[in-house]
């Protein structure tokens, strides 16, 4: 048999008159016991009121913004006999009994509800989550949804975040693909814990930079490719102490042609030679992800470095064209892109890419293939050292090569092959004519 009960105001301590800032039911709303119907804040706590027991919500008697205190009748609820689990403290049968509610004990991820401010200002380390202005309700949601508060944009009072902000959040994070932000994609896709949020200022004095408009895009899109592909970096050094005498005898005939020849157009065209026979590292997987697509074209995508971030221009059939037209097309290709006048086409087409750090100096590094391409080379600065000739150590220019690839089309051997062949090629172009 049905009976209608008044639910009550706990014992909340000393507070008396505290706002109520969310009610989380309405009439006919079906709860069931502990469920959350109404969140107090106090200036030292907020707080959530659970159901007692289970039932329908018949009638309200507090609304947002209403200040109430110990005893208050917040809603009455209609219980039926077999919902109400803790009908021993309150008979079932007796109706208009006032039930005084108790907020359950806490859970080990969440604060005690009553004694521990949950909306003060977040020591130091603590998460964006936990300095979010949000209700426990909203806090345990999105926690069950992945959500990192500190990404949510709270449009309740005091920027509040409400339930309603955390669903349009998680709907706009679906629409979008995935990751709009460091913590929150990865929150949603991995359940990894939330980012750290940290107040920087008070530990020194800081100075904010907004993001450059090509590292809002590349950012993104470099997480996608590092997240999504299963990485190998594969690292050899080649010597390219007779390529560089060459290089150098051919400086005065570049130079009439207004071009500068560096080490890495001879680097591209010994890449199409190893793409040649290994022609994976050619590809592209088929979006069903069971099939591999095979190019029969050599379009070179080379990072550049400009002063906005990173951009990776293409240079169209690098097989079919010498050195020093590579060079001449390597130099206007990063100059329009130091002067941000790249288009789109000039970024489209690749089939592998070179990141090329040699100008700049370091070792090894991990480049990151550039989707939907399995495979990129890195660069890096040559280094005379002692190599051992089989009788004696002799000085060679050493070039460190990184060579990255996606282990779900390449594997490890293949890709020891690719670089041992490439670095031969490098150390002996003659290679490239075979
Ligand atoms: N070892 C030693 N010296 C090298 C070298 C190497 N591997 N590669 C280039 N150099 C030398 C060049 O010969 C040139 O020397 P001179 O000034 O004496 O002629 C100097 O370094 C500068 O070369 P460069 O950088 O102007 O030309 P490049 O053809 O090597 O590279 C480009 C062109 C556009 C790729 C390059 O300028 C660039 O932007 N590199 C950065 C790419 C990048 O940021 N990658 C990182 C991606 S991951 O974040």
């Amino acid at each position: 048999m049905a009976s209608l009960k008044d639910v009550l105001v706990p014992d909340i301590g000393d507070f008396k008159d505290i706002p109520v800032i969310e009610v989380l039911v309405k009439p006919g709303d079906k709860v069931s016991p502990e469920e959350s119907l109404i969140t107090l804040e106090s200036d030292k706590a907020t707080m959530e009121v659970p159901a007692p027991f289970g039932g329908t919500i018949k009638q309200m008697n507090v609304k947002v913004g209403d200040k109430i205190s110990e005893g208050t009748v917040i809603l009455s609820i209609e219980s039926s006999d077999d919902a109400t689990p803790v009908a021993a403290a309150s008979p079932a049968s007796e109706p208009d009994k006032k039930v005084a509610v108790t907020p359950p004990p806490p859970t080990p991820e969440e604060p005690p509800k009553a004694a521990s401010p949950q909306t003060a200002t977040p020591a130091p380390g603590r998460s964006g989550s936990a300095a979010a202005h949000a209700s426990p309700g909203v806090r345990r949601f999105a926690r069950e949804l992945g959500v990192d508060l500190a990404q949510v944009t709270g449009s309740g009072p005091k920027n509040r975040i409400l339930k309603e902000d955390v669903q349009s959040f998680v709907k706009n994070v679906m629409r979008d693909g995935g990751a709009p932000a460091p913590s929150a994609g990865a929150g949603l896709a991995l359940g990894l814990p939330a980012w750290p949020v940290v107040n920087f200022e008070k530990f020194g004095p800081i100075e904010k930079q907004a993001m450059s408009r090509i590292r809002k895009i590349s950012g993104p899109a470099l997480h996608r490719n590092w997240v999504h592909i299963p990485h190998i970096t594969q690292t050899d050094e080649t010597d390219i102490t007779e390529l560089e005498a060459f290089r150098k005898s051919m400086a005065k005939e570049a130079e009439k042609l207004k071009v500068k020849l560096t080490p890495l157009v001879f680097i591209m065209k010994a890449v199409v030679a190893a793409l040649k026979q290994f022609p994976d590292f050619n590809s592209s997987l088929a979006p069903e992800g069971d099939a591999l697509i095979i190019k029969r074209y050599y379009h070179i995508g080379v990072a550049v470095d400009t002063p906005g971030g990173l951009v990776v221009p293409v240079v169209r059939d690098v097989d079919q064209k010498g050195v020093l037209q590579l060079a001449a097309e390597l130099g206007t290709l990063s100059a329009k892109a130091r002067d941000g006048k790249l288009s789109p086409a000039d970024m489209q087409g690749g089939t592998f890419s070179i990141s090329s750090l040699g100008g700049i100096g370091g070792g090894h590094f991990t480049p990151i293939v550039n989707a939907p391409e399995v495979a990129i080379l890195g660069v890096s600065r040559s280094v005379t050292k002692p190599v051992w000739d089989g009788t004696t150590f002799q000085p060679r220019l050493m070039l460190p090569l990184s060579l990255s690839y996606d282990h779900r089309v390449i594997d490890g051997a293949q890709g020891a092959r690719f670089i041992t062949y490439l670095s031969a090629v490098i150390s002996d172009m003659r290679r490239a004519l075979l």
